[in-house]
């Protein structure tokens, strides 16, 4: 991989000299050498309560706030001499379209099958990691574009400093007094118009000064404009033999009201002004999976240009619009204290008193907050890292990791009423089909298409990393059901039409290629894995995990209620049914445990403790297990929480947070939810820490909050009727005697505010949004309710109708 190179164009270097020069009197002039500033006074907190806020400047970067309007983001590190934006593009990953299947894997799989089946497990994962893995073994990391960099005057100390994150405004601001004048900074990623806009203000005419360059670790040249602006132009790294082909473009230009401006070589400098605006834009060449034509420059001069043309005022206000369209759809309050009132960091690290429950709302809006800033229509999905990475080799490669962690981000979208933020995810399922259809036929001779346990922007399906990760078959297929909630909680028939065929392509796959095992004759999953967990026959690789076995229980009864409701493909219906009923069955091993494996090999496994707690998608998300239906199952999968233990790795411990709501046990569920929000688990940023950071902890964690209050799911009788039950209240913990939601969604498309007080619901009000019926559960009541798209009602804690809006 190239970096740290920045080539200087011909026509730059016979004005380097000076240029280098002029840069070295600004610089000079503007930021004299300071060690350390000092911080007097303490600043009042912001009276926002949705704000995250500090003292002091970020040191680290998992200190440095985000924002980010779904396709840019910048981490804000908020400094006095020196202001960082970190900053990313969401098409902005190494290498360019490739097709990574492994010519040898067809001829191969047959014996690979055979191996497992006679239990020889290790020679099985050898012929895999010889024969079958991708090539290369590895997918493209996700990289950053660069940075940018503002150099202040020094001053040897500055008065009541804060550095904020307002989640109601998504605007990173930093204020504080220096030498008698108040200066601010406002900060925020415009969804709006597509730009990342920095404002900077002073209540002292003439007072802002500061020199602006960009910095960036990739193969890139930097140039300026007369105009004042700063241009960077490059191509993206090469990965594992794939060559990098894309091309980005990043362009600051720099406003100013009063005062200077001039520009050099690499810098632009603007020296007493009243106030200062530096609007941000940046794109690479990406059209799609398979075509990098795009002309990154052209896009965003056109984008500044628009943008330039606009006060920041009116930016701002354009911004604030868009982002509490969606940000406003849902308040939580789950109880306030005089801790409100304390910077964040030192919350987060006092959390453990119990004394904070705003912080857990915090903590829930932080959530739906970042999946609105890294997953906007028309972008890229939320990666490992969301949108913001600092580093060209990353954790993962900051891809998507679907044996988890890409759904998990996703987990709170539709009951956190935001739908819209699923679309770049089902974009990219729809891709995944088209690639995965070559996987399909080339790797294993099948119908269909197939993802395996990662892909990256190039939407790369096939098997990586190595048999014990990559081996396994059903990343595609858990995808799948976000697009069949999609449907379940909006009721858009028409969005379920579009889609159908990738469900169905899924389906047909594992027709294809599900295969008898000898012992029970069910149709199972081979080769595949439990994702990363060893059983005790000394390998990963095995036939017809449970969660496999779980997940195409759901595939094929979503994709036959799809059929149904559309009125579509009879006879696959009939085939799918028939193979459904032919899966292996949830099984219930010797310590009582839900079995992991067809074989009750749990306690005998090297890793009881093990993260993943995949066999237990039966239970969160899927409903095969629950408390109203399956109570012995219910049994076994608690038996397996236990076994597993409550504290893990940041998602990990994120999603038994999630299970325990689903067993109605909300104490144990805010246990696991006070170590996911302590210093071991969140960072002073709240960004999660798996460790190091991994964005899914965050959504995982807000889904478990939504889990707690409303809990629905949709029955699965056959024929093209939907019936639907939503519960409220499911596992309210002790800890939050009185508190209110507005806005959750429930599958069936309602829309549900409830309250409550002494631990007991007052009042919900149900908004219909799909027209379609319901049973409503609280404690051990049921009412059913049938409402017209539109209408609301009211009921009691006794779920006595309290009159209709
Ligand atoms: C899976 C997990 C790891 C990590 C990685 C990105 O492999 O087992 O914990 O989250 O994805």
């Amino acid at each position: 991989m190239r970096r740290n190179s920045l080539p200087v164009p011909d026509m730059m270097k016979k004005h380097l000299l000076a240029g280098v020069l002029i840069s070295a009197i600004l610089i000079f002039c503007v930021t004299p050498a300071r060690a350390d500033v000092e911080f007097l006074g303490n600043a009042t907190p912001p009276s926002e309560p949705l704000t995250l806020w500090y003292r002091r400047p970020a040191a680290k970067w998992v200190e440095a706030l985000p924002i980010g309007n779904g396709r840019m983001g910048a981490m804000v590190f908020g400094g006095v001499d020196e202001e960082k934006l970190q900053l990313n593009e969401d098409t902005l990953w190494a290498g360019g379209p490739y097709d990574p299947v492994n010519p040898e894997a067809r001829e191969a799989l047959p014996q690979a099958r055979q191996l497992v089946f006679e239990g020889k497990y290790r020679e099985a994962a050898k012929l895999i990691s010889a024969k079958i893995m991708s090539k290369p073994l590895s997918q493209m990391p996700y990289e950053p574009a660069c940075n940018l960099i503002l150099s202040f005057p020094g001053y040897a100390s500055v008065e009541n400093y804060r550095r904020e994150l307002n989640l109601d405004t998504a605007t990173a601001d930093v204020s504080y007094a220096a030498n008698g004048v108040h200066f601010s900074r406002a900060i925020f990623a415009s969804p709006a118009d597509q730009v990342i806009v920095v404002h900077l203000t002073a209540d002292k005419k003439g007072s802002i000064s500061f020199v602006a360059r960009l910095q960036t670790p990739q193969n890139a040249s930097l140039s300026t404009e007369p105009s004042g602006s700063l241009v960077l132009r490059g191509v993206n790294g090469d990965s594992r033999g794939i060559k990098g082909a894309l091309k980005f473009e990043v362009l600051a230009r720099i406003l100013k009201e009063g005062g200077k401006i001039s520009t050099n070589s690499d810098s632009v400098a603007v020296t007493n002004a009243d106030s200062a605006t530096i609007l941000i834009a940046m794109a690479t060449s990406y059209r799609n999976y398979h075509d990098v034509s795009a002309d990154p420059g052209a896009a965003i001069k056109t984008t500044i240009s628009a943008a330039a043309k606009k006060s920041p005022e009116a930016l701002l206000n354009r911004h604030i619009q868009e982002h509490r369209r969606l940000f406003r759809r849902v308040s939580l309050d789950v109880g306030r204290t005089d801790a409100v009132q304390l910077p964040t960091d030192e919350r987060i690290e006092n959390f453990h008193n119990g004394q904070d429950p705003q912080l857990a709302a915090l903590y829930f809006q932080f959530g739906r907050y970042l999946l609105i800033s890294s997953s906007h229509p028309g972008g890229q999905p939320a990666n490992l890292q969301g949108l913001w990475n600092e580093s060209m080799n990353p954790p993962w490669q900051s891809k998507y990791t679907i044996n988890i962690n890409t759904e998990m981000n996703y987990w709170p979208a539709e009951p956190c009423n935001l739908g819209e933020c699923v679309e770049p995810l089902i974009d990219m399922v729809r891709d995944l089909s088209e690639t995965g259809a070559r996987t399909a036929q080339e790797m294993y001779g099948a119908s269909g298409w197939v993802a395996h346990h990662n892909t990256d922007l190039w939407r790369a399906t096939g098997p990586i990393d190595g048999p014990e990760w990559g081996m396994w078959p059903t990343g595609g297929a858990w995808l799948c059901d976000h697009l069949w909630d999609h449907y379940e909680f909006s009721g858009d028939r028409k969005f379920l039409k579009e889609v159908y065929p990738v469900l169905r392509g899924a389906a047909q796959f594992f027709l294809d290629t599900l295969t008898e095992d000898p012992t029970n004759h069910w149709l199972v999953t081979n080769p595949s894995v439990s994702p990363e967990n060893q059983h005790p026959g000394g390998s990963a690789v095995c036939a017809g995990p449970s969660m496999d076995e779980e997940i195409l229980r759901d595939l094929f009864a979503n994709t036959i209620k799809a059929s149904e409701i559309l009125g579509t493909d009879e006879q696959l219906r009939t085939k799918l049914g028939a193979a459904r009923a032919r899966l292996a069955p949830l099984q219930i091993g010797s310590a009582g445990q839900l079995q992991e494996w067809l074989a009750d090999w749990d306690l005998q496994a090297p890793e009881i403790h093990h993260r993943h707690v995949s066999h237990l998608y039966a239970l969160y998300p899927s409903w095969q297990i629950n408390t109203f239906d399956t109570p012995e199952l219910v049994a076994a999968a608690k038996k397996s929480l236990e076994i597993r233990g409550d504290e893990s790795t940041g998602w990990a411990t994120a999603w038994r947070i999630n299970l325990w709501d689903r067993l109605h046990e909300g104490d144990h569920a805010k246990q696991i939810l006070d170590f996911l929000l302590s210093p071991q688990r969140t960072y002073p940023d709240m960004f999660d820490a798996h460790p190091p950071f991994q964005i899914d902890g965050n959504f995982g964690g807000a889904a478990g909050i939504a889990e707690m209050l409303v809990q629905s799911r949709a029955l699965q009788t056959p024929g093209p009727t939907e019936k639907h039950e939503i519960e409220l209240l499911p596992a309210l913990p002790a800890a939050w005697p009185v508190g209110s939601v507005t806005g959750l969604r429930a599958r069936g498309g309602f829309e549900i505010d409830v309250a409550w007080r002494d631990h007991e619901m007052t009042a919900v009000r149900i908004r219909s949004v799909g027209g379609r019926a319901a049973t409503v559960r609280y404690n051990n009541r049921a009412k059913e309710i049938q409402l017209k798209s539109g209408d609301a009602v009211q009921l009691d804690s006794q779920l006595q109708r309290l009159g209709k809006q």
